[in-house]
């Protein structure tokens, strides 16, 4: 059988990171794709010299025509301006919109059948523009964040409890950055609701609501740590866990950017909320039970990403 192919869209921090992972865990042959003359072909050269000593065996090259992606299985997208100290994702919006529609295109043209994973900030608004100018169906578009984000989350609470992250589950819901909605009674240890470890004294409210704060910060907190860039070994293993999911058929459980079609009352947009991820996409869309105070705060961070996808069409029609 021949081996999956996954184009990587962006040869920078992620992108790099990706193909290494990819690499390391023999997904598939990788293109790593960049308007960078040079960046992913060196990149390219350089992790395929390291299979000699890690032993795996996936072909590698780099390009900067759209030609080289032919027929991928998979395409995850990073191309764009990464945030800079003191930047908001937002203030990215205008650049990386012209940046979406340039690799939509590409992929339109030359990968319309794969499974598409959109990293770029910001994130929510990118993955709809993205899946407008590819005009792939709906559950073959995805976005990365949730899987961050709860890894994130997941980390800080078994720092917190000392113990295993392999027992931590931990969830969020809604768009990516200052409007996620991480979500305590979801969240639990070897099935342990969260508000239930506050009762059995294993922590306290005021500290959970702070390690919900720096999850929100999550990304913030590295950004202003690096100061030349942002996170890019958690964002990578998240977005290659969703393209295993997708190439293994694994049906696993996932916090997505997905696109939403009247589940949780919400129509024509991408947010995040679990979906069940497997060969078909975004097989199902997960809608769980949310109280008032959630209710109010996922839709906070669903009105947040129309107002960046109302911000893309008025740039539009000022063109
Ligand atoms: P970086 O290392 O700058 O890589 C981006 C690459 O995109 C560069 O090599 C550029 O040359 C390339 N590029 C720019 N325009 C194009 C284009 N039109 N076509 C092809 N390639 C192009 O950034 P990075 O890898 O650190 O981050 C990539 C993106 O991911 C940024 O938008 C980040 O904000 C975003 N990001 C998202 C998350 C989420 O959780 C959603 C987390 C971390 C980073």
């Amino acid at each position: 059988m021949a081996r999956n192919k996954i184009a990587l869209i962006g040869s920078g921090n992620i992108g790099g990171t990706l193909a290494h992972l990819i690499g390391l865990k023999e997904l598939g042959d990788v293109v790593l794709f960049d308007i960078a003359d040079g960046l992913p072909q060196g990149k390219a050269l350089d992790l395929a010299q390291s299979s000699s000593v890690e032993g795996f065996n996936v072909n590698l090259g780099g390009a900067s025509d759209y030609g080289a992606i032919e027929g991928a299985d998979v395409v995850i997208v990073t191309a764009g301006v990464p945030r800079k100290p003191g930047m908001s994702r937002d203030d990215l919006l205008g650049i990386n919109t012209s940046v979406m529609r340039s690799v939509g295109e590409g992929i339109k043209k030359h990968a319309p059948d794969a499974f598409v994973v959109c990293v770029t900030n910001p994130l929510d608004a990118m993955v709809w523009a993205l899946r407008e100018a590819a005009g792939l169906p709906h559950n073959k578009v995805v976005g990365m964040a949730g899987v961050l984000d709860s890894a994130r989350f997941r980390y800080f609470l078994s720092q917190e409890f000392n113990v295993s992250i392999e027992d931590v589950t931990a969830f969020v819901l809604g768009g990516h950055g200052d409007s996620m909605v991480p979500l305590p009674r979801y969240s639990t240890v070897a099935g342990i609701p969260l508000p239930d470890l506050i009762k059995m004294k294993w922590t306290t409210q005021e500290r959970i609501d702070e390690i919900v704060q720096r999850t929100r910060d999550g990304g913030a907190e590295i950004v202003g740590l690096l100061k030349t860039g942002s996170a890019f070994y958690a964002p990578a293993s998240s977005a290659v866990a969703m393209a295993e999911a997708y190439l293994r058929d694994q049906k696993r459980v996932m916090p997505c950017a997905a696109y939403l079609s009247g589940e949780y009352g919400v129509d024509g947009v991408y947010v995040g909320v679990p979906v069940v991820l497997g060969a078909g996409g975004v097989e199902r869309v997960v809608e769980i039970g949310l109280d008032e105070t959630e209710k109010t705060s996922f839709m906070k961070s669903v009105h947040a990403v129309e107002g960046l996808i109302g911000a893309i069409k008025e740039l539009d029609a000022k063109k």
